[in-house]
């Protein structure tokens, strides 16, 4: 096992990073900014290192810094959470190359989920179910583009290759808007990426979006912990998730399961990944994969038990799966609430000090939040401040204690979206389950 782990991260991820590291007896680097000299898991670490000005780039990204971190720490491997350089193929690269261990899959890996063509490409030939669409890059061919739109059947979206989390994508209602919206897509994507590759794919109008966590050792051994529902989403950015998905038949369900498993096996994947799929008439579509841990992991692990941190740190030590699918058992219903530092209304950041925080409690309820009373939410960094989190025998139940939960919860002298969570937990169509990826900006007359 490692000896020493970097967290090249902030805020609750990093608190989230350090239990682990803290239970499985592996000492601790914290980097961060100047303005984060004061978060909490920089004082819970073992050692510290201030890598730069507050600005990300000049800090959490400043891949020279951290690999100098390293060296003068002695830290052998880094946990680079999620945001940040978690996704970023170069960053791992650098990583392995300077002898250390990066927390994650191979960079071939990170690169091949990285562009969402080659993704899809591999994801389809391991049998996953993907969205009718291009199967491929488009041609700089009008003629054939419209041909390929004729053949998937309009509205069609137009994605760039490098893009992925809702940028550069555009809605195509019809053929005649069709060789424009290539062109405008294609210039954004290579002004934004360096990269102006776009595919197709047929446009799904009322899908939720249901992902699936994995768990794979890079020596064969893959394991799902089935799947969380993230449709309510407000451009771009998740606002409450629950595990599992409500309503999914379940043959639909292990079938999809299955295949995300044989894909991990397929690619050599090691370490949590998600499989993002918008799901729409009982039916998975693959749309992009994620190689890191995600911010809302708490759901699966309150429903499965598994630490998945810990389990991540493991298999990318070396060690093998330490659990087998048998185990995986879905128990109950788990609810998570992303609390924001932002304006319930305008949804602003609203940066500041915090004069007083309550954590709510019981059973089943947890909080991952590095806030403390006296704590100043810098104005630098995104606004997430707490994740609210409850798990009960059952969806009713984990509901009812999200809504006490949220009542005991006090973030005071800053702004935030409790309030908005306070509503959503009262919405009688969500309370049915299955909303679609459209219900929160309709609520919120978007
Ligand atoms: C789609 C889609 C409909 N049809 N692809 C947005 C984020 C990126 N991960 C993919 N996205 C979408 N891709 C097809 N073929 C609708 C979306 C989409 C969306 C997806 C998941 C969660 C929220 C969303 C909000 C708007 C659009």
């Amino acid at each position: 096992m490692f000896d020493k782990i970097l967290i090249a991260n902030r805020g609750e991820i990093a608190l989230r990073i350090l239990r682990a590291c803290k239970e499985m007896g592996i000492a601790t680097v914290a980097v961060h900014s100047l303005v984060d000299r004061n978060l909490k898991h920089v004082r819970l670490a073992d050692e510290s290192v201030c890598i730069g000005p507050n600005p990300s780039p000049q800090s959490y990204l400043n891949v020279p810094a951290l690999i100098s971190a390293m060296e003068i720490t002695d830290a052998v491997a880094v946990h680079p959470g999620y945001g940040f350089l978690a996704e970023n193929a170069d960053f791992a690269e650098q990583v392995q190359k300077s002898g250390f261990t990066f927390i994650g899959p191979d960079p071939d890996v990170i690169r091949l989920m990285g562009d969402k063509v080659s993704a899809i490409a591999a994801m389809k030939k391991a049998g996953v179910p993907t969205v009718p669409g291009s199967d491929g890059p488009l041609p700089d061919n009008s003629e054939r583009c419209m041909e390929i739109g004729r053949s998937i059947g309009y509205p069609v979206i137009i994605k760039a290759a490098a893009g992925g989390g809702g940028r550069g994508m555009r809605v195509v209602e019809r053929e005649e808007e069709l060789v424009n919206a290539i062109a405008v897509t294609k210039s954004e994507a290579q002004a934004a990426f360096g990269d102006g590759t776009v595919y197709m794919e047929k446009f799904l109008q009322n899908p939720r979006h249901v992902e699936i966590q994995v768990m794979a050792d890079g020596q064969g051994n893959a394991i799902h912990l089935g799947d969380r529902d993230c449709s309510l989403q407000r451009r771009h950015q998740k606002v409450l998730e629950e595990a599992p998905a409500p309503g999914i038949p379940d043959k639909v369900r292990e079938q999809v399961h299955e295949s995300c498993v044989q894909a991990c096996i397929d690619i050599g994947y090691r370490g949590a990944g998600t499989f993002e799929f918008l799901y729409e008439n009982e039916r998975f579509y693959f749309i992009e994969m994620n190689t890191r841990i995600q911010v809302e992991h708490p759901v699966t692990e309150m429903v499965t038990g598994v630490d998945l941190i810990k389990e991540q740190i493991r298999v990318c030590a070396g060690e093998k799966l330490s659990l087998k699918q048998e185990d995986i058992v879905i128990k109950g219903h788990a609810f998570e609430c992303r609390i924001n530092a932002e304006d319930p209304q305008t949804f602003f950041p609203s940066p500041g000090k915090v004069n007083n925080f309550h954590m709510p409690g019981g059973l089943g309820v947890r909080v991952d939040s590095h806030l403390y009373s006296g704590y100043s939410v810098p104005p630098n960094y995104d606004s997430m401040i707490a994740k609210l989190i409850t798990h009960a025998e059952d969806r009713e139940t984990a509901l009812a204690r999200m809504r006490v939960a949220l009542s005991e919860l006090v973030v005071d002298g800053i702004k935030t979206n409790i309030p908005l969570q306070e509503e959503l937990v009262r919405d009688e169509n969500f309370a049915k389950g299955g909303v679609n990826i459209h219900y929160l900006e309709k609520k919120l007359g978007l």
